[in-house]
C-alpha cells in the first residue's frame, strides 16, 4: 500500500512540476510549489487511481486528474490555515504557507491553485473528448463550491461551541471533506460515459470516503502527536469543534469508521478482486497516524 502510494505521490508530483515549468514565471510560483510539494500523501489521488482500475482506465490520464485534485486540496490546506480560518502555524510538519509568505500571498497562491486544477483539466495535454472534460470541469467545480468544501467549511466554522447534531456533522463533514472524494470515484465513471444513476453511486461512494477520511482525522487529532501528525493535535476540543469524537467518544467513533469501511465495501463488492487495492486504501484512512 506504501509503495503504491508513494509511486501515485511521486508521478502526480512531476507531472505537476512539468505542468508549471511549462508556464510563464510569476512571484507567486514559490508559495503555490510550497503548498503543493511540502510532502501530502496524496491518498485523493490514490482512490482516484483505484477507482479507475475497476474500469481498465489509462494511468496517465488518471494521474492527471489527480493533479487537479491536489491543486484543489493544496488550495484548501493553505485557506485552511489563515487567520480567519482555523489558524494554524504547522502544516506537514512546516511554517503554513502563511507563516512563511505572509496572509495577503498565502489567499493568492490558493487562489492560484484553484485555477490550476481548472487549467489542467481543461489543457490539451489531458487527451480526452471535450464533452467529457466539460463535464468532469462541471463536476470539481460543483465539489468545491458552496455546495462542496466551501460550504462544507463554512459550517465547520459556524457550528463551533454550538451543540450540533449528528445529522448535521456527517452532513458538513461530507461537504468539506467528502465532496473531494466524490469526484475522485465519480470523474473515472465520467470518463467512461457511464450512466448518472452509477456516476451518483460512486459519489455516494466518494461521500462515505470522505467521512471516514473526516473520522480517522478527528482520531488523530484527539491521540494523535505533532510529530507523527505534522500538525498541532488536540484543537478541535479546544476550538468547541463539532466533530462526530465529541458527541460519539472515541471507541463509538472508532466503531463508526469501522462501520463505514464494511458499508462501503460491501458496494465494491461486485467488482470482485479488482476492489482490493480500494479496500487496502480504505484500511489505511482509518489507520493512518497523519
Ligand atoms: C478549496 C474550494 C475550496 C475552498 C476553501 C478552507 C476551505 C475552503 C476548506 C477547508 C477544507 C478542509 C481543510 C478540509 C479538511 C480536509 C482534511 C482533513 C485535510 C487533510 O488532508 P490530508 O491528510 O493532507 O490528505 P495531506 O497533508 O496528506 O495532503
Amino acid at each position: 500500500m506504501q509503495k503504491q502510494l508513494n509511486k501515485i505521490a511521486k508521478d502526480t508530483n512531476s507531472f505537476l512540476k512539468s505542468f508549471i515549468r511549462k508556464q510563464k514565471k510569476s512571484e507567486l510560483i514559490i508559495p503555490m510549489q510550497y503548498g503543493l510539494f511540502s510532502g501530502g500523501k496524496k491518498i485523493r489521488s490514490k482512490v482516484l487511481i483505484d477507482i479507475g482500475s475497476l474500469f481498465n482506465l489509462n494511468y496517465k490520464s488518471l494521474v492527471m486528474l489527480g493533479a487537479a485534485v491536489e491543486c484543489i486540496h493544496a488550495y484548501s490546506l493553505i485557506h485552511d490555515d489563515l487567520p480567519c480560518m482555523d489558524n494554524d502555524s504547522i502544516r506537514r510538519g512546516k511554517p503554513s504557507t502563511h507563516i512563511k509568505f505572509g496572509e495577503s500571498t498565502a489567499v493568492l497562491a490558493g487562489n492560484s491553485l484553484l485555477t490550476m486544477a481548472f487549467e489542467i483539466l481543461s489543457h490539451k495535454y489531458l487527451n480526452i473528448n471535450e464533452k467529457i472534460k466539460i463535464n468532469l470541469i462541471n463536476k470539481l467545480s460543483e465539489c468545491s463550491g458552496h455546495l462542496g468544501i466551501a460550504g462544507g467549511q463554512y459550517l465547520d466554522l459556524n457550528y463551533e461551541h454550538k451543540k450540533i447534531s449528528k445529522k448535521k456533522i456527517v452532513d458538513m463533514e461530507m461537504k468539506k471533506t467528502g465532496k473531494l472524494f466524490s469526484f475522485c470515484c465519480a470523474a473515472p465513471l465520467i470518463l467512461k460515459k457511464k450512466r448518472p444513476k452509477e456516476i451518483k453511486n460512486f459519489e455516494n461512494i466518494g461521500s462515505n470516503i470522505g467521512l471516514l477520511f473526516q473520522v480517522a482525522d478527528d482520531l488523530i487529532d484527539y491521540k494523535g502527536s505533532l510529530f507523527n501528525a505534522g500538525k498541532k493535535t488536540g484543537k478541535d476540543k479546544k476550538k468547541g469543534k463539532a466533530t462526530l469524537i465529541s458527541l460519539l467518544g472515541y471507541e463509538n467513533t472508532i466503531k463508526y469508521g469501522n462501520e463505514l469501511i464494511l458499508k462501503i465495501n460491501k458496494k465494491l463488492k461486485k467488482y470482485g478482486p479488482k476492489s482490493k487495492n480500494l479496500s487496502q486504501t480504505l484500511n489505511y484512512i482509518l489507520t493512518r497516524n497523519k
